[in-house]
């Protein structure tokens, strides 16, 4: 009985079944946390999808900002340049609908209080408690699933606002914090702002003025250890903290698995792509 998690898969299902094989993935005894992106770009999303939906409460999957893309092109959201994709698999297939009805009722942030774990695309905002990172995700979550999920995706379409307060609207806050929790890297440092045009790696960044967000001070990421995808240039990276295991599968990198232990302690497995 052990727990593995997978970073961004992006439709490269052969790939993902031979991690599954290395890691000696038993789907009766096993259970998969999925960091998100499951579609999109790599050329089989649908088979990917499948496999997880199979897997049933096997499964843990947080939504990426590739699988926002998905719901966008589903419901046709405006103004999502979503006829870019590559996932006419799904949408063409015959069980889309119900595909579809599958993806809008996952998780935003996962949280495993017990193992000390948060399981979330891109990252958790600095500055958030538990108790408001789990109120904002619940609170996306029930939108997606809800009848105005068209409406509330066509809201998503946006960088502002760039700075969390209280003072927010709701409508804002849902935006800011699904932009955190599928799309941040950098913040900036004199006022805890996204910053999205910045994609490099840290240690080629040459700006002063931002930071990764996982380098900020931060009383939640001393409670959590937070696993993530999103990030391939950063690639691999475990800190106290954070686990980052995009590791660019569908850039021909490698797609990681980790195992997850008690204390706090991984095991690393990776495939070449
Ligand atoms: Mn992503």
């Amino acid at each position: 009985m052990s727990t593995y998690a997978i970073g961004d898969i992006q439709g490269c299902y052969k790939e993902f079944k031979k991690l599954l094989k290395e890691i000696k993935f038993n789907k009766n005894k096993d259970t998969l946390w999925l960091a998100g992106d499951l579609v999109n770009r790599g050329p089989n999303s649908l088979d990917v999808i499948k496999y997880i939906m199979d897997l049933d409460s096997k499964a843990i999957s947080v939504l990426g900002n590739h699988d926002f893309y998905l719901l966008a092109s589903y419901f046709k959201a405006a103004p999502w340049p979503y006829q870019k994709n590559n996932f006419e698999d799904i949408l063409s297939n015959k069980n889309c609908d119900e595909i579809i009805n599958w993806l809008r009722h996952r998780k935003i942030v996962f949280e495993d209080s017990k193992l000390g774990y948060i399981l979330v695309h891109a990252g958790i905002y600095p500055k958030w408690g538990i108790k408001e990172i789990l109120s904002m995700a619940s609170l996306i979550e029930e939108k997606l699933r809800g009848e105005e999920c068209k409406d509330f995706i066509e809201t998503l379409w946006s960088n502002n606002p760039l700075t969390w307060n209280k003072n927010l609207s709701i409508k804002e806050k849902m935006v800011f914090s699904t932009n955190v929790f599928t799309r941040m890297r950098y913040l900036r440092k004199e006022n805890l702002s996204l910053e999205f045009e910045t994609k490099i790696c840290p240690d080629d960044n040459k700006s002063d003025s931002i930071l990764p967000w996982y380098d900020f001070d931060s009383d939640i990421y001393n409670r959590y250890k937070i696993i993530t995808g999103h990030w391939s240039t950063l690639g691999f990276k475990e800190t106290k903290n954070v686990i980052s295991i995009d590791t660019g599968c569908v850039w021909k990198n490698k797609l990681t698995a980790i195992k997850i232990l008690k204390n706090r302690k991984v095991v690393k497995y990776d495939i070449q792509c």
